[in-house]
């Protein structure tokens, strides 16, 4: 008999995931089927996508050659019945105040800040790169965690010096680019690129350095089809084009400058969005979602 989820405490609560007391040294990452765009949570669900999401983790965990912080699979018997397939037993860590963000391309707030500065997070880039140009070679562009709601802030290395020592810095950064270099090869030889990425570490027992939250999926990532790819313009998203389309075109009437909440997507929409979220975990994991455990 598994445990039910009311038998553990929440101890934080994101937008889109939930964060359980299991035990002294362990923790439970519920993902929820809930989704954002424009910086909004939306009253549509897109169903199964937390159990993709959490499926897409695992796969990337378990293809990466670093620690991780996963202490057992999706079958794990501390998981609730009721969560089967969208949620991860792992081990509790000392979480390390920066936002590790690799990018292999530019667009977002690192395009914003090139065309300001000609630089992210004190990195100079070239001159004359445009949205959606691959850099280069991938860079480390770190952030602050803000509050929820807030928004993160650009660090320089220095700062995540003062953060959490140099040679801790020197690690994240190491770490950092050769997971996301690691992803972006694997995404490429499936028809993805792995535009950029977002990681969390934390510091288990022994003071090793350990790759934590979720892993490379579309909510902590950007990816973008091969096909159709063109730098100079805005890229679609992999997994939100059709929320996005919908949400700023004429039929929702939603005003994305405006202060009203997003009006609930058509039942076409959601549809289409779920087959995308299965479409990339298929692609990238060479599995048949189908196969992946449920209540
Ligand atoms: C931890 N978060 C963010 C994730 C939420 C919030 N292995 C760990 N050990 C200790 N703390 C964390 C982790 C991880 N991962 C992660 N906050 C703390 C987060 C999911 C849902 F509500």
């Amino acid at each position: 008999m598994r445990p039910p989820l009311s038998s553990y405490r929440r101890i934080a609560a994101g937008k889109v995931r939930d964060l359980y007391a299991v035990d002294d040294d362990h923790l439970l990452i519920v993902t929820s089927d809930r989704i954002s765009a424009y910086d909004h949570i939306l009253s549509s669900e897109i169903p199964d996508k937390g159990r993709i999401l959490t499926a897409m983790s695992l796969f990337w965990f378990g293809l990466l050659d670093v620690p991780n912080h996963l202490a057992g699979d999706e079958l794990d018997p501390r998981i609730p019945q009721e969560v089967l397939g969208r949620a991860m037993v792992v081990r509790t860590l000392k979480m390390l105040p920066v936002e590790c963000i690799a990018r292999g391309y530019l667009t977002g707030s690192g395009l914003t800040d090139y065309q300001r500065s000609g630089a992210v997070c004190g990195i100079a880039l070239p001159a004359g790169l445009e949205e959606a140009s691959r850099l280069p070679e991938p860079i480390f562009t770190p952030t602050t965690k803000a509050e929820l709601g807030d928004h993160d802030e650009a660090m320089d290395f220095d700062a995540v010096i003062a953060a959490v020592g140099q040679p801790l810095a020197d690690d994240l950064r190491a770490a950092t680019l050769a997971v996301y270099s690691a992803g972006a090869e694997h995404a490429a030889t499936r028809g993805v690129i792995l535009a950029d990425t977002k990681f969390e570490f934390g510091i288990d027992e022994t003071g090793a350095l350990v790759l934590a939250d979720e892993v490379l999926t579309p909510d902590s990532s950007r990816y973008w089809a091969i096909d159709g790819y063109a730098p100079g313009r805005v890229q679609p998203s992999f997994d939100k084009q059709f929320v996005r389309n919908w949400l700023t075109g004429p039929e929702s009437g939603w005003d994305r400058a405006g202060d009203t909440p997003p009006p609930p997507l058509p039942d076409d929409v959601v549809a289409a969005t779920r087959d995308r979220y299965i479409d990339a975990y298929e692609r990238i994991s060479g599995k048949d979602f189908d196969a992946w455990p449920k209540p």
